[in-house]
């Protein structure tokens, strides 16, 4: 998983259990901007929501489903700790990448928008394998458009293949593991659009790229 990635985000509080188990909680990170500071490419609403609603219910799911694992797995009831692995991948992939996309999300005036450093690794990256950061959001964009139903689109860092940039969906909150390090993660649900944008999620997916935080992509993109 991508705990070391999340290690700011992640404010332990201590849960002593039953079972004398010492475990810690995950909870809503810390929003770098205000709600209303994405307008008018997302809007307050949507963001006031999507955090404290839909966000929210993805780390009770996940301390809920973790400390019914512990539980399980305590009693040595096997069968228990099977089915609750939905539960865990479902809301600790929520958890996970809605605390990726918070951070990829910045105000214009917080550099949002705001391409790489033409001199950085990072952008001359781009530039060799997609030819332009025009043409890796267009790539991005017909992922998008391809995911039926709820998913995410991510562009990645594959450390298995030389540190290639790639572009990869994933269905309901899967997110991606192993190799492949998130760098940009794009929420493709409907919540995350439909208030402001109704059926014409090619406009939001459009809209997206001016609240864009490159700065943060380059980071994750430096850093691993
Ligand atoms: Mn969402």
């Amino acid at each position: 998983m991508l705990a070391s990635t999340f290690k700011a985000a992640v404010r332990p509080s201590r849960l002593s259990s039953s079972i004398g188990a010492v475990r810690t909680k995950v909870s809503l990170p810390d929003l770098d901007w205000d709600f209303g500071a994405l307008e008018p490419h997302i809007s307050s609403k949507i963001n006031e929501i999507h955090y404290t609603k839909h966000h929210q219910t993805y780390v009770t799911g996940y301390n809920q489903a973790i400390e019914q694992h512990a539980e399980a797995k305590a009693k040595g009831e096997v069968k228990k700790t099977i089915e609750l692995q939905n539960a865990i991948k479902f809301h600790g992939g929520g958890y996970t990448n809605h605390c990726l996309f918070w951070k990829n999300l910045a105000p214009e005036k917080q550099g949002g928008g705001e391409p790489p450093a033409a001199e950085s690794e990072f952008a001359k990256k781009i530039t060799e394998q997609f030819g332009s950061l025009d043409n890796l959001k267009a790539l991005t964009n017909s992922k998008l458009a391809g995911i039926q139903g709820s998913g995410w689109a991510f562009i990645v860092k594959n450390k298995e293949n030389g540190g290639q940039l790639e572009v990869v969906t994933t269905a309901n909150q899967d997110t991606v593991t192993g190799p492949l390090v998130p760098l940009v993660a794009i929420d493709a649900w409907e919540h995350a659009y439909y208030l402001q944008y109704q059926n014409v999620k090619a406009d939001y997916f459009k809209a997206i790229w001016n609240v864009i935080s490159w700065k943060e992509a380059e980071k994750r993109y430096t850093v691993n």
